[in-house]
């Protein structure tokens, strides 16, 4: 069976890996549709030999289509999801819109495949750093289980749009130059003050909560606990950008519930883990690097170390492209998973 996919966000840097992935996996497609804001309509994407022209989304864009990948920011999916679902697509929504709905299931299929088979229409795609965190941590939780984890984050300009990447570029080019600096995009477009990102490190991804954490932060606590399906599980992040182009970093701090395990056993688990990738080699400084990842599908881990004060405690660097599996790649695994298990119709 084939079937009928647009993609809404069709020129944006995640619609763009969208439909790539969509091609190298060999998703069954009969026909795509590309979807986009007034402005980006009319654009021409090559796509398995044919050139396709990017349409305006309107609500009458998903009659007929089955599968829809939203990623076209957080208000154009409340306003067209339910449209889609209304027309009989299946949404896969890679935006923060619906992910704390508690009728929409967050998903990531290394973790919680089951929880599509509960879905209304509309499937939420998480936070790019969140995904590759559990899906790394996951093998090692369902043999030990786990009741902390502390996240810092090394988090990639991408992950903050095509401007982001241009003024990261374009200050490394002026401060090279010793020319003026006038920062306009990073940390937040929407926030009050704006900062350098070239040869530096901000801590504010997204803007603020009242609580005193980021929105990032914040996702990626309360993201975690529902993917993991434990409200219990205590979480903490502090999310900072670095003038990355692609891939995020993470330095993730754990402490599972049974005794027993160890470094060797971590890497025996990852070493069998669907979607990752074992880094670990002190002796010949081999770990994950963000350069390295960026491209590929995989989650990074390695320099995993004991605690020296808690043994149920560790330490594990986990990296990941952040627009693959961090974004399109999900979506599409997501797709597969919904087509294996029937839900595709
Ligand atoms: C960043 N994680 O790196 C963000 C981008 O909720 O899907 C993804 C935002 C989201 O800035």
């Amino acid at each position: 069976q084939t079937f009928n996919v647009a993609i809404l966000g069709a020129t944006g840097a995640v619609g763009e890996q969208m439909i790539n992935t969509l091609d190298r996996l060999d998703f069954p497609i009969n026909s795509l549709k590309l979807l986009s804001s007034k402005r980006s309509a009319g654009k021409k994407i090559k796509f398995r030999n044919e050139e396709l022209t990017v349409e305006e989304a309107k609500p009458e864009s998903f009659e007929g289509v089955q599968l829809a990948l939203f990623s076209a920011g957080g208000s154009i999916s409340k306003a067209l999801a339910p449209e889609a679902v209304k027309r009989g697509a299946i949404v896969v929504d890679n935006t923060s819109a619906f992910r704390m709905d508690e009728n929409v299931p967050l998903v990531v299929p290394e973790v919680n495949e089951h929880a599509l088979k509960d879905h209304n229409g509309v499937i939420a795609n998480p936070n790019c750093s969140t995904i590759q965190m559990v899906a790394a941590l996951e093998p090692i939780r369902r043999e030990f289980g786990m009741k902390k984890l502390v996240v810092s984050t090394y988090q990639a300009v991408s992950g903050a749009g095509a401007d982001a990447i241009d003024e990261m570029y374009e200050q490394s080019r002026q401060i090279m130059n010793e020319e003026e600096i006038n920062p306009q995009v990073l940390p937040a477009s929407g926030d009050k003050k704006h900062y350098q990102i070239a040869f530096n490190a901000i801590p504010q991804i997204d803007v603020f909560t009242e609580n005193g954490y980021t929105f990032e932060e914040m996702k990626m606590i309360n993201e975690t606990k529902k993917i993991m399906e434990d409200e219990s599980l205590k979480v903490a992040a502090t999310c900072v950008r670095l003038p990355v182009e692609t891939g995020h970093s993470e330095s993730v701090y754990i402490e599972v519930e049974k005794e027993g395990l160890n470094v060797e056993k971590i890497r025996e688990i990852l070493s069998e883990a669907p979607g990752v990738t074992l880094q670990d080699d002190p002796s010949q400084q081999i770990y994950p690097l963000a350069a390295d990842a960026k491209g590929k599908d995989d989650i990074f881990v390695g320099r995993i170390r004991q605690d020296l004060d808690d043994k149920l405690g560790f330490h594990l660097w986990i990296v990941s492209d952040n627009l693959l599996k961090g974004a399109a790649l999900n979506s599409v695994q997501i797709a597969f998973s919904l087509q294996k298990l029937g839900l595709l119709k």
